[in-house]
């Protein structure tokens, strides 16, 4: 035998027994025989101390699936206007039409921020705002159209499901309409935002006013089979438990079985600062990289699983690679929302920083666009 197969095998053997010895044998092999893991397993691995053991099984299937490209994306985040009659508990970015902070873009002005980023290779514009008690229709097509007009080739991955509804509510139309009319307009597929955490106790409690969870599930695949492809978050490390975790995720799976329409799922690590919930504490380490794993793990019908580099910061976000996440999100070039509430990471990255973390971590920086065609490969 070879020596580089020899450490592999024997490499293999170790880490097999680390993963038997934190009680994840089973797991380990419904992994290999390629079932599919239940809520209990899914609760089994959020409880376990053990996290490199979780990490690598998660590591195994993110292999499996994505082999050893890692994606990210040229990109640049537009946040129209931050007034919300929402104003859920967790949120930092959301004001009231009176409040000193509150701002809104006209839309010459988001034309403005397109035009300064002419010469960047900016390959998508991801745009999501707070909802407006009095911006009409008309406003939200104006951006795209706007936006379209100055940059013709660029991906608009607009509105959150949560926007989507209040947009058709404003439109005086169904869903599906609405959603017709605004891909007309130029929008390319929706963000993940907005979805929280679907249980009804916690939206009860940390967001009375938004969307409910069925709902936002609704829109999402109704998107699906409008021909518009969406991304699904969960903002952890609140109130929640673990079981609405795993009951959150497997809600995704449940929708994703029934349109394949998600492209990527990313988890939010809750940001304190400036929120109703301040005196929460920050999320771990820890919690971050498990979450990436879990969610890896139980949502076998996901293509990419993103480490938000903004979030947990560009150096444990380079370390959760090797827990299940495939893509780093993008140059991302002005974020609001987590800064408002407190985020201690830059607004933007370079691509190249972006290329150099990834490949430290031993992966193949691959550029892609908003659905995952490849642009270049580094
Ligand atoms: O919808 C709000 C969350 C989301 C806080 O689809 C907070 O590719 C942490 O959805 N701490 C916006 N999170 C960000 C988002 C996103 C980001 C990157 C990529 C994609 C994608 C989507 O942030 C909101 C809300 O769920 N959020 N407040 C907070 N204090």
């Amino acid at each position: 035998m070879k020596p580089g197969a020899k450490a592999r095998l024997f490499y293999c053997m170790t880490t097999e027994s680390f993963i038997r010895q934190a009680g994840l044998e089973t797991i380990l092999e419904k992994i290999e025989a390629g079932v599919r893991l239940s809520a209990e397993d899914g609760l089994h691995l959020y409880r376990c101390d053990d996290i490199l053991a979780v990490g690598s099984l998660a590591d195994r299937v993110r292999s499996r699936l994505n082999g050893d490209k890692t994606y990210f994306i040229y990109n640049q985040h537009i946040n129209y206007s931050n007034i919300c009659t929402n104003l859920c508990k967790f949120c930092a970015f959301g004001k009231e039409k009176e409040s000193k902070l509150a701002y809104q873009m006209t839309v010459d002005e988001v034309r403005k921020k397109i035009r300064d980023r002419l010469d960047e290779p900016i390959t998508e514009i991801h745009m999501v705002g707070g909802l407006h008690p009095d911006l009409p229709f008309s406003y939200y097509l104006d951006l795209l159209h706007g936006i379209k007009e100055i940059r013709p080739s660029v991906h608009i991955q607009a509105f959150t499901c949560v926007e989507i509804a209040h947009l058709a509510e404003l439109a005086g139309k169904s869903v599906a309409d609405t959603l017709d009319i605004l891909k007309e307009a130029g929008l390319g597929s929706l963000p993940g935002g907005g979805a929280e955490v679907f249980n009804p106790r916690i939206r009860q409690l940390t967001c009375d006013k938004k969307l409910p969870g069925e709902e936002w599930l609704q829109v999402a695949k109704t998107a699906h089979r409008h021909g518009l492809r969406t991304n699904a978050t969960m903002l952890y490390g609140h109130i929640e438990t673990l079981e609405e975790r795993v009951e959150h995720l497997l809600a995704l799976r449940q929708a994703q079985d029934e349109t394949g329409g998600f492209l990527a799922f990313i988890p939010l690590a809750f940001h304190p600062k400036n929120t109703e919930m301040s005196s929460l504490a920050k999320t771990t380490g820890i919690d971050d990289l498990k979450n990436i794993a879990v969610a890896r793990l139980l949502l076998d019908n996901f293509p990419h699983i993103k480490a938000y580099w903004v979030m947990i910061g560009p150096k444990l976000a380079q370390i959760a690679l090797s827990f299940g996440a495939d893509d780093m999100d993008g140059t991302v070039k002005e974020e609001v929302i987590t800064h408002m509430a407190g985020a201690e990471t830059e607004q933007a990255i370079g691509s190249d920083t972006l290329v150099r973390l990834i490949k430290e971590a031993g992966r193949i920086p691959v550029e892609r666009d908003t659905l995952y065609n490849v642009i270049r490969t580094y």
